[in-house]
C-alpha cells in the first residue's frame, strides 16, 4: 500500500485513463481485480477450459454482431452529407434496434437490488439432520447472493423503509438450491394467494403512481389494518430494521419451515438463518431520508465497496431443528405459518456453514438483472413444508422468470447455469443455448440407447419426503392455529430497547401520519392496543387521537433477546471515517492517521477545502462540496479548516440560509452536528479540538474523542466503531 495513493474503493476503470482520447488500437481491458463472474459452464452444465473474460468483448476493433469490423459509428449512411439516411445502413439498423429493446421487465417485486459472488463452506455440522453434500464438512460451493429491496422500482432509492431480499443460489455438485430469503423472519401474509394483494396495497396508488418505495400511505395501511396476520411482519417494518445500514449487517431468514432428510431417511423440520459477522446495524430514520437524496445507491455501493477494499462479507448459515412430528408445531407454535417465529431462547440457531462474498459481479445486467431465484431449486436432502405461503411461491418464481426472461430456457442464462451435469428433455424454446444431440427426447426410449435414465436414493435422485397427509377434505378454510395475530408482535416490542422502541414509536407516527384517511389511522391502532397499550398511547399521543382499549385479551408473552440488536461489540471492517484535513495540519501526521485506519480495515476519506491535493501531493478524496455526514460512521477533525473571514461569512450565511458559525464553514459546522445527533464517534487532535467546540459538540459528550496526538483518538474512535454507535447520546438509551 503506498501512503501517497491510498486504496479508496470505487475506481471506475482498472486502469487510470489519459487526459488525451486513446486513439490506438488494443485490446479490451480486463475486468477489475474485485470483480467476478459467472463460472464458464456450457447451457447444460458442463465446465469449460475458458475464462471469464471470454465471455466478453473480444478484439481491438469495433464490429457489427456479425463480427464486421467498422469504420465509423458516429455518422448514419446518407444520401449525400445533408441529405436523407439509407435503409441499407445496417449497422445502423442494428445499433438503434439493439438499444430499443435493452430492457426487460423489471421484477414484479424486489426490482431494485445488489449483488455479489462468493463461496460458501460448509462445516459438516448439520449432517446428523441433512444429506445435502454442500453441507459436508469443507466443502466449497460457490455462491451468487442477490439483495434487494421489495417495494421500488429499479431506480428507487436504498434506504427506504421497507422489508429485503437476501437470496442466494448454491451452485452444488447435485444441482442449484435457491435459499429465497428475507431480511424479516416472518412475512405479511400466511396464504400466498394474497400475495397480489399485499403488493397492490404497497405499491404506488394506481390512479397516481405515488408513493414510491414507501409504505407511508393510504393503501398500504388500509390492507395492514383490515388484515391483521400482516400486525407482526409490519412491526419488523417499522422498527430498525426496516433501514439496514448495510446489506452487510443484515440478518436472512428462510422464514418457512422447510424439511430435511438425512442419510438414513429420518426427517426434521427446520428454519435457516443468516448471522452476519459484522452484527446487526441500522441507519436512524433521519440518516435514512437524507441519505435517500444524496447517495441513493449506498447500500449498493457500500457492498460493492466493502468487497472492493478487501472487506469480505460473511455470514454464518444457521438452522433450528425441530422434530419432524405430525402437528408439526414447536411449544405451541405452527410451524407451518409464516407470520410466526421460533424464538432463539427456544430453539438455539446452530452454526453449519460459512457464506463469504468476495466478488462483485462484472455485469450487472448479466448477473444481478438476469439471475433467476426459485424456492423450489432445491437438491437431495432439503424438501419444502405444505406452508400455503411456500406452495404458492413454488409456482409463482418459474411462472414470472417466463415473462421477465423471455420464454422458458433461462436457466440457461450464463448466471443461472448449473454446475451440476444437465441431462433434462427440454427442448427449443426462445434463445435455446444448449445444441442437444439424439433423436428421442422423450421416456421409455431405445433410439437414444434408453438415455437419460432415471436415479434412485443411491444415485443422489432427489426424492420427495414421503410425508403422510392426513385424511381430508378439499377446503378453502384455514387452520385455526393461524389465528393469533398479536402475541407475537407483542413479544417483539417487549424485547426491544428502550431506544429501539421509541425509533419504532416514532416510525408508526410518521407512516400513520401520512395516510390522507382518519379511519385508517383509527383502525390501524385498534391492532397497535391489541399489541401493546404503552405503544398505542404513544403512538396515539403523536397523532393527537385517543388511544382505543384493547379488543381482545393480552397475554404475558415474555421476551426474546434475540430480538433486539442492540448491545455487542463488532468487526469494524468496511466502515467509513472522514478525516477533515485542517488548514495547517501536517501531512505527515494526517498520513499516519490515515494510515493506522487502513490497517485497522477501515476506509478513511480525507476531506479537504477544495479538491487540492496536500502539499506533499497526497490526495483528498471528498472535499466540503462532495461531503456529507450520512457518509460516514465517524468523523476526525485535524485542525481548523476553511476558516472565513466576517465577509465571506456574511456571504454564506446568507447564500445557504445558516446560522452564523463565525469563523467555522457552516458545511463544517453541518458535517459535525449531523454526526453528533446521529450518534456516531467524533475525534479531533490539536487545532480540531476548537472547531468541534465551536460548533457545539460537547468535548466531555459522550463519543467525543480528544487529544494533543491522533494516536490516542484513532483508537479510541476504532474502539467506539465496534459499538456501532454512541447509544448513550440518545436519551431514551441514556
Ligand atoms: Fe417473493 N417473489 N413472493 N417472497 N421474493 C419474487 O420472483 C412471491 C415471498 C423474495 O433477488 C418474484 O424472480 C409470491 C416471501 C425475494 O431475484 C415473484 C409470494 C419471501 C425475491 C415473487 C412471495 C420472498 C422475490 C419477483 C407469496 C421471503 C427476489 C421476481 C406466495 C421468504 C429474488 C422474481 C431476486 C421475488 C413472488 C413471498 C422473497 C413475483 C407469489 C415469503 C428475496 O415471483
Amino acid at each position: 500500500m503506498s501512503s501517497r495513493v491510498p486504496p479508496v474503493p470505487g475506481a471506475p476503470s482498472p486502469e487510470p485513463p489519459e487526459a488525451d482520447e486513446p486513439v490506438h488500437a488494443r485490446e479490451p481491458l480486463p475486468p477489475k481485480p474485485d470483480q467476478g463472474a459467472p463460472q464458464p459452464r456450457t447451457a447444460t452444465g458442463h465446465r469449460l477450459k475458458a475464462e471469464p473474460e471470454d465471455f466478453g468483448q473480444q478484439g481491438a476493433y469495433l464490429t457489427t454482431a456479425q463480427g464486421a469490423r467498422l469504420y465509423d459509428t458516429d455518422h448514419s449512411l446518407k444520401a449525400g452529407p445533408r441529405g436523407p439516411i439509407l435503409l441499407q445502413d445496417h449497422h445502423l439498423r442494428e445499433k438503434i434496434t439493439h438499444f430499443d429493446h435493452e430492457r426487460i421487465p423489471e421484477r414484479v417485486v424486489h426490482a431494485r437490488g445488489a449483488a455479489a459472488h462468493g463461496v460458501f463452506l460448509g462445516y459438516g455440522t448439520a449432517g446428523e439432520v441433512c444429506r445435502a453434500a454442500f453441507l459436508e464438512e469443507g466443502v466449497r460451493t460457490p455462491v451468487f447472493v442477490r439483495f434487494s429491496t421489495v417495494l421500488g422500482s429499479r431506480g428507487s432509492a436504498d434506504t427506504v423503509r421497507d422489508t429485503r431480499g437476501f437470496a442466494t443460489k448454491f451452485y452444488t455438485s447435485e444441482g442449484v438450491f435457491d435459499l429465497v430469503g428475507n431480511n424479516i423472519p416472518v412475512f405479511f401474509i400466511q396464504d400466498g394467494i394474497k400475495f397480489p394483494d399485499i403488493v397492490h396495497a404497497a405499491k404506488p396508488h394506481p390512479d397516481r403512481e405515488i408513493p414510491q418505495a414507501q409504505s407511508a400511505h393510504d393503501t398500504f395501511w388500509d390492507f395492514v389494518s383490515l388484515h391483521t396476520e400482516a400486525q407482526f411482519h409490519t412491526m419488523w417494518n417499522m422498527s430498525d430494521r426496516g433501514i439496514p445500514r448495510s446489506y452487510r449487517m443484515m440478518e436472512g431468514f428462510g422464514i418457512h419451515t422447510f424439511r430435511l432428510t438425512d442419510a438414513d431417511g429420518s426427517t426434521s423440520l427446520v428454519k435457516f438463518h443468516w448471522k452476519p459477522q459484522l452484527g446487526i446495524h441500522s441507519l436512524t430514520w433521519e440518516e435514512a431520508q437524507m441519505i435517500s437524496g444524496m447517495d441513493p445507491d449506498f447500500h449498493r455501493r457500500d457492498l460493492a465497496d466493502a468487497i472492493e477494499s478487501g472487506a469480505f462479507p460473511e455470514w454464518e448459515l444457521g438452522i433450528q431443528v425441530f422434530p419432524d412430528t405430525p402437528e408439526q408445531t414447536f411449544e405451541g407454535i405452527d410451524l407451518l405459518d409464516p407470520t410466526k417465529i421460533v424464538p432463539e431462547e427456544l430453539a438455539p440457531v446452530q452454526a453449519v456453514g460459512r457464506l463469504t462474498l468476495d466478488a462483485n459481479p462484472t455485469n450487472y445486467f448479466a448477473e444481478t438483472e438476469q439471475v433467476a431465484f426459485h424456492p423450489g431449486h432445491l437438491v437431495p436432502g432439503i424438501d419444502v413444508t405444505d406452508d400455503p405461503l411456500l406452495q404458492v411461491r413454488l409456482f409463482s418464481y418459474l411462472d414470472t422468470q417466463i415473462s421477465r426472461l423471455a420464454g422458458p430456457n433461462f436457466a440457461q442464462i450464463p448466471i443461472n447455469r448449473t454446475h451440476a451435469p444437465v441431462n433434462d428433455m427440454f427442448r427449443d424454446g426462445w434463445h435455446q443455448d444448449g445444441v442437444h444431440a439424439g433423436v428421442a427426447p422423450y421416456r421409455p426410449n431405445s433410439l437414444d440407447a434408453g438415455c437419460p435414465f432415471t436415479a434412485g436414493a443411491d444415485e443422489a435422485a432427489f426424492i420427495e419426503a414421503p410425508v403422510a397427509i392426513p385424511e381430508s377434505r378439499k377446503t378453502r378454510e384455514q387452520s385455526a392455529s393461524f389465528d393469533d395475530h398479536f402475541s407475537q408482535a407483542r413479544l417483539f416490542y417487549r424485547s426491544l430497547a428502550p431506544i429501539e422502541q421509541e425509533h419504532l414509536i416514532g416510525a408508526y407516527t410518521f407512516e400513520l401520519g401520512k395516510c390522507y384517511e382518519p379511519a385508517i389511522r383509527e383502525r390501524q391502532l385498534q391492532a397497535l392496543a391489541n399489541i401493546d397499550a404503552e405503544l398505542c398511547a404513544q403512538v396515539a399521543d403523536g397523532l393527537g387521537l385517543p388511544a382505543p382499549e384493547a379488543t381482545i385479551e393480552l397475554d404475558e408473552v415474555g421476551t426474546s433477546l434475540a430480538l433486539s440488536q442492540m448491545g455487542g461489540d463488532w468487526p469494524v471492517a468496511g466502515r467509513m471515517v472522514g478525516i477533515l484535513v485542517g488548514a495547517d495540519t501536517s501531512t505527515e501526521t494526517l498520513v499516519a492517521a490515515r494510515d493506522a485506519f487502513f490497517e485497522a480495515g477501515v476506509v478513511p476519506l480525507l476531506i479537504g477545502a477544495n479538491g487540492a491535493d496536500l502539499e506533499d501531493g497526497t490526495p483528498v478524496q471528498r472535499t466540503l462540496v462532495t461531503a456529507r455526514s450520512v457518509e460516514f460512521d465517524a468523523l476526525v477533525v485535524t485542525g481548523a479548516l476553511g476558516s472565513r473571514g466576517a465577509e465571506e461569512e456574511a456571504r454564506d450565511v446568507k447564500a445557504e440560509g445558516l446560522a452564523s458559525t463565525g469563523a467555522t464553514d457552516p458545511r463544517v459546522r453541518l458535517l459535525l452536528e449531523e454526526c453528533w445527533r446521529h450518534g456516531k464517534a467524533l475525534g479531533a487532535w490539536g487545532d480540531g479540538v476548537p472547531v468541534l467546540d465551536a460548533v457545539g459538540v460537547p468535548l466531555d459528550g459522550p463519543g467525543v474523542v480528544t487529544d494533543e496526538s491522533p494516536d490516542g483518538v484513532v483508537a479510541e474512535v476504532l474502539r467506539l466503531l465496534g459499538g456501532h454507535r454512541v447509544w448513550s447520546r440518545f436519551e431514551a438509551a441514556g
